[in-house]
């Protein structure tokens, strides 16, 4: 899954993406380079993130959804608001990937797919001293009960993300990519988003021993290196900034894979 960020402030490819014809641009070649799915998303979702009202999400995305889908790209609308996710989808999105994992019933009533993802809190004050008993057992309770409930209300496609950076210290990221199988074992397929995040920005600094903390759209080792771990552990999908790198690292391990069958 391709990300195009229809903001001015993402972390990872803030600004980047922000005129329609650049967005619409950047998702054409991200298929053309092996991307399956393009999330299309219109609000920014790291820490401390203000809000986007609703007129303003709906001018960013809904032009771009349309285009891509008017070209036969699977686009899924990466947003919290029920009115966004019934206009991409009157669009041509196929797919709600809700941070909030609150928009299962609009899933049902659209016939969109949904994405649950689990973030503890909401951006603006998510990574204030996150707290679990048990981060992996917690994350999957939350996640099974929101994609039960969106399943009996109707969704056709259930897909749970753990939300890696969403409320999450870097040891609870690293124990989630750890034990992805008690996600896996839950038999809702897995999304897996770690590119370009924090916590791949503080695990370069250490690994390098500058302690030097790269920028991040300098955080490719890790982002490529946890999208493959990710698979090899069962996720069936990775949401990645940089496709044409991630496509080429998954083609290389699995003819490694094929090779030892
Ligand atoms: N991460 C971001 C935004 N949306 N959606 C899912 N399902 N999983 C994620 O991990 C996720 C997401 C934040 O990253 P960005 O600002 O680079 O889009």
């Amino acid at each position: 899954m391709g990300v195009v960020n229809v903001t001015p402030d993402s972390f990872s490819d803030g600004g980047q993406f922000l005129d329609h014809a650049t967005a619409i641009a950047h998702g054409r070649a991200s298929v053309e380079l092996g991307a399956d799915w393009i999330d299309v998303g219109g609000e920014s979702t790291r820490p401390r993130a203000e809000p986007v009202p609703v007129d303003e999400e709906l001018r960013r995305v809904v032009p771009v959804v349309e285009a891509l889908a008017a070209d036969g790209v699977a686009v899924s609308i990466d947003t919290r608001k029920a009115a966004v996710a019934e206009a991409a989808v009157a669009a041509g999105a196929r797919m709600i990937n809700d941070v909030s994992a609150t928009l299962g019933e609009v899933a049902a009533a659209t016939g969109a797919g949904f994405v649950a993802m689990h973030m503890l809190g909401d951006p603006r004050t998510m990574q204030v001293d996150p707290d679990y008993g048990d981060v992996v057992a917690e994350v999957r309770d939350f996640l099974v009960e929101r994609a039960d409930a969106a399943r009996a209300a109707g969704a056709p496609e259930v897909w749970i993300d753990p939300g890696i950076g969403f409320g999450k210290t870097l040891d609870h990221n690293l124990d989630l990519l750890a034990n992805l199988d008690a996600l896996v074992a839950t038999g809702y397929p897995v999304l897996v988003g770690t590119s370009r995040k924090s916590s791949l920005g503080a695990l370069a600094a250490r690994a390098d021993r500058t302690g030097v903390v790269p920028p991040a759209p300098d955080r490719l080792e890790g982002s490529i290196a946890t999208a493959v771990w990710s698979l090899l552990r069962g996720a069936a999908m990775v949401r990645v900034h940089d496709v044409a790198a991630t496509v080429r690292a998954i083609d290389i391990v699995d003819g490694a894979q094929a090779a030892a069958a």
